[in-house]
């Protein structure tokens, strides 16, 4: 019993040392080449539409961390399998682990952008994993031989024939301690060369994945002053602009792509007059624009919080078109796609409609943050994120939608998705305990390209619907702070609000989820007064 949970130690051991190394190896090439990554995002890619939104509604944010954790996890049980196995036949265990860094490899193989390189770290892992567990066995039974001279098992195991193990066996045997002392040491010290090696290939990674300075140019068309919001008077509401550091991120990767800045390009190709290469040089040379857009994630809930408002710095999406030539009378689409080989299909007739559509370089007057895209993405307003927002875009082709499938089209998404009209409570928080007396209920609301938001209103324990007091305007593409003063005395109360837009369109109560088009309905949350 003892030796199978040394024998499991050893194969989660000699499997972390493994990945390590590889994660090492692959800090040095590409970050997204290291094992436990590659079969993250096959698993992300693999997992059916329901139970990746069920992840998003449940863990938010912390979805990728938790997928990390849980394919960790399952490799680690894996490993110690692998290391039982090992005791009775080192070939099994070794087998095993070589199956699981296969399995690595064939996720790193089926990566759209796939290199040969990018074997390397898998290949790594295998290696050192066998040889890891080769060396601890050998560790293990050279111990248990010194400690157990006549024991017939170590005799059996060839490491009898080991001169070392013969020197010692001559001799009076050690204390048992010795020998544990032995593989303790091997232990601790592989252990210890896991983390270090690890923590320096994340290190490495981290360090490569920063983004170069760059200086971005003043818009030719800026946008007005943004006015001031109303989150310093109404504790708790969602601020006007969302800050980067707080800026909702959904996306398919598990690490950010490393960008060389010299290497990029974004080329228009498909259906045009001519194909067109530009570098970012290129790009920040032409006039630039700046608007305030709030987007918004089409697997937001109601009430949900993948929505955020920034101001855009970027190149009107027409005027890159023009450059090429778009043949509209064949193209439907615009298939763009990013540095990975991710594609997000757009159509066509709403990116040229008029709207400002752009390829954004700044945010709130910053360049791109590498997590939202740097260094040029996609923002079309009143279009969710997935069908208008590609981060990190290389290419966009003219094309249609009988020839060319995007991500999300694959996977049965929407491909004409409008963001729905909707309104979200920030306060008083869903479930709160709050003072009776007067207070706020405050929140935001949002209409892109439908005229803006007209009207808030709010609906107290199902009385009737109060107009709330909208906060600043920074244009219909941009959502507005509302707040309504609320006199609230003891006892449970229910809050709801909806939003109508300038279009004279009332945010529907009829429930749907998100997918395939966005969620709908009206939120309803409950507060105690106490
Ligand atoms: N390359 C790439 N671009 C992408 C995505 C992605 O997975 N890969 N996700 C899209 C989705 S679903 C949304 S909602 C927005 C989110 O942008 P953000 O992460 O900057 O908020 O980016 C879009 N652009
Ligand atoms: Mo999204």
């Amino acid at each position: 019993m003892r030796t199978r949970l040394a024998y499991a130690g050893f194969g989660v051991l000699a499997t972390l040392v493994a990945v390590a190394l590889a994660h090492l190896v692959a800090g040095l090439t590409d970050p997204a080449a290291s094992p436990v990554l590659a079969v993250g995002s096959q698993v992300i890619d693999l997992t059916p539409t329901s139970l990746k939104e069920w992840a998003i509604q449940n863990f938010g944010t912390k979805d990728k961390p938790i997928l990390i954790g849980s394919v960790f996890a399952g490799v680690l049980v894996l490993a110690a399998i692998a290391g039982v196995l090992a005791r009775r036949r080192l070939a099994l265990g070794a087998g095993l682990l070589v199956v699981l860094v296969v399995v690595a490899g064939a996720a790193t193989a089926n990566r759209p952008q796939f290199e040969t390189l990018d074997l390397l770290p898998s290949l790594v892992a295998a290696i050192v994993a066998v040889a890891a567990l080769w060396f601890l066995d050998r560790t293990f039974r050279r111990g248990s031989a010194v400690a157990a001279p006549h024991d017939a098992m170590a005799g059996a195991t060839g490491s009898a024939g080991d001169p070392d193990v013969v020197d010692s066996a001559e001799r009076p045997a050690p204390a048992r301690g010795a020998s544990r002392r032995g593989v303790l040491v091997a232990t601790a010290v592989l252990a210890a060369a896991a983390a270090v090696v690890g923590g320096a290939g994340e290190w490495i990674a981290r360090v490569r994945t920063r983004i170069s300075n760059v200086d971005l140019p003043a818009a030719a068309d800026p946008a007005p002053p943004l006015p001031q919001g109303i989150e310093g008077k109404i504790e708790g509401i969602t601020p006007f602009q969302t800050p980067n550091g707080d800026f909702y991120r959904v996306d398919t990767r598990l690490t950010l792509p490393v960008i060389d800045l010299d290497d990029w390009t974004l080329t228009i190709d498909g259906d045009v007059d001519q194909k067109v290469s530009f570098t970012f040089d290129e790009i920040l040379e032409m006039p630039m624009v700046e608007r305030d857009i709030t987007m918004t994630c089409v697997s937001n809930d109601v009430g949900g919080k993948y929505v955020g408002a920034a101001r855009w710095l970027g190149v009107p999406l027409k005027d890159l078109l023009d450059r090429a030539g778009i043949d509209s009378t064949k193209a439907d689409q615009i298939f763009s796609e990013d540095v990975e080989g991710m594609t997000i299909s757009t159509p066509l007739d709403l990116a040229i409609d008029g709207r400002d559509a752009l390829l954004a370089v700044g945010m709130n007057g910053e360049p791109l943050p590498l997590e939202h895209g740097f260094p040029a993405r996609m923002v079309i307003p009143g279009l969710y994120g997935f069908i208008s927002a590609t981060k990190w875009i290389t290419r966009m082709t003219l094309t249609t939608y009988a020839e060319q499938d995007a991500y999300w089209t694959k996977k049965k998404w929407a491909t004409d998705a409008p963001i729905k009209i909707s309104s979200r409570i920030d306060t008083p928080k869903s479930l709160s305990t709050i003072d009776p007396g007067e207070t706020f209920i405050g929140g935001v609301a949002w209409a892109q390209q439908r005229g803006g938001v007209a009207k808030v209103q709010v609906r107290i324990d199902g009385g009737s619907w109060q107009d709330a007091t909208l906060g600043p305007d920074a244009g219909n593409d941009y959502w507005r702070q509302w707040y309504l003063p609320w006199n609230a005395d003891s006892g449970q109360h229910a809050l709801a609000v909806r939003a109508i837009s300038g279009d004279g369109e009332t945010q529907t109560p009829v429930r749907a989820k998100p997918f395939p088009e966005g969620s709908s309905g009206v939120q309803e949350t409950r507060v105690t007064v106490s």
